[in-house]
């Protein structure tokens, strides 16, 4: 293992092999120019990297609950603080960046409320979704971030269902709407765009936040050699675009020159294999056409 590349995140964790969030944990955190405090909220990631008595971290490391890691490092970010306004601290007054990683379970659903919570309070850190579209750790239910057609646990394919049948959370436009001073969204395929946005979140003053496109070998169903191959798939669709939106400024960071019929990616997955039935062709037309939409107005909030 690269030492450098591992400074916060280490092997020994028990991730999947082909899970996409160790490859996004040292990307964010490999830009930090300062010492990072992470909360982690319950998930696949914390899991996976704290089975006692082994730690992948080496980095101060806070485990919640599923719903408050946003309010655990605001809480953190804010005791540090005044500690340092008081002179308690006894290594000084050294530069911390406070970071929060969280699933899409942990952060569109059960974790929202506490999320809009410390983005509204201004405190100074970054949050970091990573966005495997479901709750995997439990083995595979719906969130909101899961897309419309995909069958999991708690939305079946069969007779009597395609699988989802609601559209995504549009979450980018949740955060967004705090006024926070930068937000990106990005892919575990694109690790340059990733690691630029890190940067760039890594160096504000208040609250920043990342989500990140983070496939899911087991459940997801496809082999433990594709991740990269399958998230660079959903940007060449449009179905996971990259931008960023800096002050309120929306920017597209990296557009397919030839966008891919929505189908190229989702053909690479069991989640959505029963959509390619005869009886479900209006369903991948409607995916199609909402991958298309979605695109559309991305690109209009651009123009403004
Ligand atoms: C309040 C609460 N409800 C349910 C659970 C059980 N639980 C643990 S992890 C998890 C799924 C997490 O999903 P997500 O945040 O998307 O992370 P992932 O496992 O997909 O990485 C659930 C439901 C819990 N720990 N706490
Ligand atoms: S179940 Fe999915 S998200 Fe969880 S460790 Fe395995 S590949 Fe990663
Ligand atoms: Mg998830």
């Amino acid at each position: 293992m690269n030492k450098e590349l591992a400074k916060h995140f280490f092997s020994g964790h028990s991730a999947c092999a082909g899970c996409a969030f160790p490859a996004i944990v040292r990307a964010v955190l490999g830009e930090a120019s300062c010492e990072v405090v992470v909360a982690n909220a319950t998930g696949c990631l914390e899991v996976t990297s704290s089975l006692y008595p082994y730690t992948a971290w080496k980095t101060p490391w806070i485990h919640n609950a599923f719903e408050n890691a946003a309010a655990t490092i605001s809480g953190v970010e804010r005791a540090y603080e005044i500690m340092k306004r008081k002179k308690r601290l006894p290594g000084g007054d050294k530069k911390i960046k406070f970071v929060a990683f969280g699933g899409d379970g942990g952060t569109y659903d059960i974790g929202l409320q506490s999320l809009s919570g410390a983005l509204e309070r201004g405190h100074n850190f970054l949050y970091v979704l990573y966005d495997n579209e479901g709750y995997m750790n439990t083995g595979n239910q719906r969130s909101s971030a899961t897309p419309y057609g995909a069958a999991t646990e708690t939305t079946p394919s069969g007779r009597a269902s395609f699988g989802k049948t609601e559209l995504r959370k549009n979450l980018m436009d949740i955060v967004a709407a705090h006024h926070i001073p930068y937000l990106a969204q990005a892919n575990v395929a694109y690790l340059a765009d990733l690691k630029k946005k890190a940067q760039k979140a890594l160096a504000v003053e208040g609250p920043s936040f990342l989500t990140v496109f983070s496939p899911c070998t087991n459940n997801w169903k496809f082999p433990t050699s594709q991740y990269v191959a399958i998230a660079k798939l959903a940007t060449e669709t449009n179905f996971w675009p990259l931008y960023e939106i800096e002050n309120g400024k929306y920017k597209i960071t990296s557009e397919p020159k030839n966008v891919k019929p929505l189908t190229d990616f989702l053909k690479t997955q069991g989640r959505f294999k029963h959509l390619f039935s005869e009886k479900n062709k209006p369903v991948l037309e409607r995916m199609q056409q909402i991958t298309n939409e979605e695109f559309a107005r991305l690109v209009s909030l651009t123009e403004k």
